[in-house]
């Protein structure tokens, strides 16, 4: 059995998730609720210096990083292949992943709206600016990828790899702080595509059991 230490919110903690059900394995969640600062305390960091989610536990194996969690599972667990053989297409399919993860994601995130809210004292509507413009220059980068050739149903020809598991909950995030995501067809061709699958819907964080949780 896997566990996986996770917050339904978290697009990190929500590519892992889609990865295990992908790959049709069991896990059980370990929920660090991120609002209550759970994250930061030092029980949670002795399992993740970095005091971020997710972490799995395989075993005796701790592993941190998304996208090193999913090329993990990709790497030793059975079920579909998540990165291509081929190292063009492999690489193509990381750079689509890390363009989300790398160039978007971190610029965004929790502690950073915070720092920029509580430490440096701007308003929830400059926070707001902020998230969006670097959301949408991401994405409009993405979008211009997208329209490469080697798409097809999904981010990288008809199967579903690792970029579609950052593709997807991007755009959750997206919506959620209401970027206009009329601009960007093929991103969200591929995601309602993806969450037609039930790996995908599974793993949104309305599914989770800790999303009814208030405080
Ligand atoms: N690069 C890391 C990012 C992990 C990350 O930023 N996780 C966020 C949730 S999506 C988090 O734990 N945030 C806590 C915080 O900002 O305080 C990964 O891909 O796993």
């Amino acid at each position: 059995m896997l566990t996986l230490y996770t917050y339904f919110r978290s697009s990190a903690a929500f590519r892992v998730r889609i990865a295990l059900n992908l790959k049709g394995l069991d896990w059980s969640p370990e929920v660090i609720w991120l609002p209550g600062g759970e994250q930061t305390g030092s029980d949670y960091r002795s399992v993740n210096v970095q005091g971020l989610v997710p972490t799995l536990v395989d075993g005796d194996a701790r592993l941190h990083q998304s996208l090193a969690i999913i090329e993990y599972l990709d790497e030793t667990k059975p079920g579909q292949k998540l990165l291509p053989a081929d190292p063009l297409d492999r690489a193509r399919v990381r750079s689509l992943s890390q363009l989300v993860a790398c160039d978007i994601h971190p610029i965004n995130n929790l502690r950073i709206l915070n720092y920029l809210k509580k430490t440096l004292g701007q308003s929830q509507e400059a926070v707001d600016t902020w998230y969006r413009h670097w959301c949408d220059e991401g994405l409009t980068a993405l979008e211009a990828e997208l329209t490469d050739p080697r798409t097809g149903l999904f981010s990288h020809g008809d199967t579903v790899t690792m970029a579609d598991l950052c593709l997807v909950p991007q755009v959750f995030n997206a919506q959620r702080f209401k970027v206009d995501m009329s601009r960007y067809p093929n991103v969200m061709r591929i995601f309602s595509r993806c969450m037609s699958m039930d790996a995908f819907s599974k793993a949104q964080p309305s599914a989770q059991p800790e999303a009814s949780r208030t405080a």
